[in-house]
């Protein structure tokens, strides 16, 4: 398969610094040798242009907090992947989890898009539900039309449809974002669902769920996982995915064959022991992308 890899080294939607730094964190582990030895060709895009928080002035607007250089990086993330060449598979390596209003929207290509959104979090806040004003806890609210219009005119370019979205890993929900979850019946399982479910029979659902798509975007939050596989990460929350467990899930979607592109965010090395996050979120992108024992 053609890959192609595309930093997006964005701090300013978490609360604090340190996820600008994920995706040389990703390289560092060698993230492109990795899928190279799949046998994939590879191409390195670089790094979107971002502001970077410190030299910032303006912080919140309409309570969110550094809302123009937000959508500034989103919408170079957006203009890139919109002009990919249709064979080739992005793995969109953030970064805070706000980037996804880009990427998901750029590597929708204008069609209809299914999400699987692998994280603790359901990020589906609006600036008005938020406690906190982060606007990586509001990137999917967005993706469904939801929420400022500055960054509805990218997220909401190509709008997901709540129908088309799948959430695995969830842990951690506010509570009028529980109440606008639910609104939209959205599809969740939280860890509660994957104790008692198994993970092999929620990728079935899941892929059964968005069968009917052409396209198909895996956003993967390194928090997704549990604190103890991977450290490296602003807003760790207890009980998450096991090694086995994402590996698993990650195998059955690429046997699907559907899926089209790829997040990989909120991995944070100034919190991280030895860039352990990074190297395990490559091998999920290399499960993702085939990887097989035999
Ligand atoms: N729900 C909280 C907020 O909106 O601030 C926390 C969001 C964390 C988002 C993380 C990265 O997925
Ligand atoms: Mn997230
Ligand atoms: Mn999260
Ligand atoms: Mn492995």
């Amino acid at each position: 398969m053609e890959v192609a890899i595309l930093g997006i080294p964005m701090d300013l939607g978490a609360g604090r610094r340190g996820v600008d730094m994920g995706a040389s964190a990703l390289r560092n582990a060698r993230i492109k040798q990795h899928l190279q030895d799949l046998g994939h060709s590879v191409t390195d895009l670089g790094n979107i242009p971002v502001e970077i928080a410190d030299t910032f002035n303006v912080l919140e607007q309409s309570g969110m907090v550094f809302l123009d250089p937000i959508y500034d990086a989103c919408k170079r993330t957006y203009d890139v992947l919109l002009d990919l060449p249709e064979n080739v598979f992005p793995i969109c390596m953030g970064g805070d989890h706000s980037v996804s209003m880009g990427t998901v929207a750029g590597c929708a290509r204008g069609e209809r898009t299914g999400l699987i959104w692998v994280d603790a979090h359901t990020d589906f806040n609006t600036p008005e539900t938020s406690p906190t004003g982060n606007i990586h806890g509001m990137p999917v609210a967005h993706l469904c039309g939801i929420g400022h219009e500055k960054l509805l005119s990218i997220a909401g370019a190509w709008q997901i449809r709540p129908e088309d979205i799948v959430m695995i890993g969830i842990r951690s929900v506010d509570s009028e974002e529980r109440r606008l979850i639910k609104e939209h019946g959205i599809t969740v399982y939280t860890m509660r669902e994957v104790d008692m479910k198994g993970i092999s029979r929620i990728a079935e659902e899941t892929l059964k769920k968005l069968g009917h798509l052409k396209r198909i975007h895996v956003s993967f939050d390194a928090d997704g996982l549990d604190p103890t596989l991977a450290p490296g990460v602003g807003t760790p929350v207890e009980g998450g995915l096991t090694y086995r467990e994402a590996h698993l899930l990650m195998e059955l979607f690429a046997d699907s064959g559907k899926i089209t592109s790829m997040d990989i965010v909120e991995v944070n090395p100034i919190l991280d022991e030895k860039n352990r996050t990074a190297q395990v979120m490559v091998e999920m992108a290399g499960s993702l992308l085939g990887k097989r024992i035999l």
